[in-house]
């Protein structure tokens, strides 16, 4: 059953945040823009296909976690929930939790509006009894919970590791958003990628198809035709470097040759071999990911990881 919230839409004109964001991050040294604008529709299908990379081990791991432990989630959790997921994206591991735990709502958030739309429609079908009621928003802003899941006990649901592409501070302040957000008695339901070799880290994100650099490219794609941009495409290519120092996988786009280029009225150069850092996906060890976690006010209560130790789901309450 789908229901609306009544809360406004995004408008589908250009998000003056994107500017700002995009002339901001150009504008600094080293450049450096925020991971949340790769995803508009392009973005958020390519995303959906490096989910399916032979390479990118995350989704596969996490979602065998959640089929193989649902009878683990039903007893830790109890029924009647809202399920609120976070960036919901297509949903495509959700329909594993919902089975399991009998929820009593399920409210997905995401920023891209006309793919959480679809995705919604399609999990409603799937579950007709389930009231599912789509949140468009940036869940990084506050955010206001539908009137529907006021009296419901919530779990908070951040699968992905979408956590590691924030800086640990920023991912303090979500995790404390998320608890203030959900209230009381919530739990927190949230995946972790695990510290592991550098080559399979790399290969997750320089995949041999070359997907992921499309997905990273999109972005100067997005800034050319939302922002009247002039940046040559063919100037750039995509990277992906383990920063051991701080524990991170990091996208850039390096100018492959010397570069001038305009966006949104503002001129901008790039020397050869200069970068734009466009994002960073931090790896927790089980001690860091505990503290991290802890830091945000929720405390660990459970957490299930693969036999390779490549990923984790961890249970937290508020
Ligand atoms: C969404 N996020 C968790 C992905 C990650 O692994 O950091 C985004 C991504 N970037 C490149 N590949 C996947």
């Amino acid at each position: 059953m789908l229901l609306t919230d009544d809360a406004p839409t995004v408008p589908q004109t250009v998000d003056p945040a994107f500017r700002r964001d995009i002339i901001e991050g150009l504008s600094r040294s080293p450049k450096a823009t925020p991971p949340i604008w790769f995803y508009d529709r392009r973005g958020s299908e390519l995303f959906e296909a490096i989910t399916d990379l032979p390479e990118y081990y995350p989704t596969r791991t996490e979602t065998a976690l959640l089929e193989k432990h649902g009878t683990d989630f039903a007893q830790a959790v109890g029924e009647g929930r809202a399920v609120v997921e976070f960036g919901a994206g297509s949903s495509r591991k959700t329909p594993h939790l919902l089975r399991a735990i009998a929820p009593g709502a399920y409210v997905p958030i995401d920023i891209s509006g006309d793919f959480l739309r679809a995705s919604s429609a399609t999990l409603a079908q799937a579950f007709p009894d389930l009231p599912v009621i789509p949140v468009e928003g940036d869940f990084n802003q506050p955010l206001t919970l539908p009137d529907a899941i006021r009296a419901m006990p919530r779990l908070g649901f951040f699968p992905g590791s979408t956590i590691g592409n924030m800086e640990p501070d920023a991912a303090v302040d979500l995790l404390r958003a998320m608890r203030r957000l959900l209230g009381d008695g919530a739990m927190l339901l949230i995946g972790m990628d695990r510290i592991k070799d550098r080559d399979r880290l790399i290969a997750a994100y320089d995949d041999a198809t070359g997907v992921t650099a499309a997905f990273n490219l999109n972005l100067l794609t997005r800034i050319n035709r939302e922002l009247d941009g002039d940046l040559p495409i063919d100037g750039f290519a995509h990277r992906a470097i383990w920063n051991d120092d701080k524990e991170r996988v990091e996208m850039h786009v390096e100018a492959v040759r010397p570069l001038h280029f305009h966006v949104a009225g503002e001129s901008f150069r790039m020397a050869q071999g200069e970068t734009i850092h466009t994002e960073s996906s931090h790896k927790y060890g089980v001690r860091d990911g505990r503290l991290l976690l802890r830091s945000g006010g929720w405390e660990p209560v459970r957490e299930w990881t693969d036999a390779d130790g490549l990923f984790s789901l961890m249970l937290t309450q508020a």
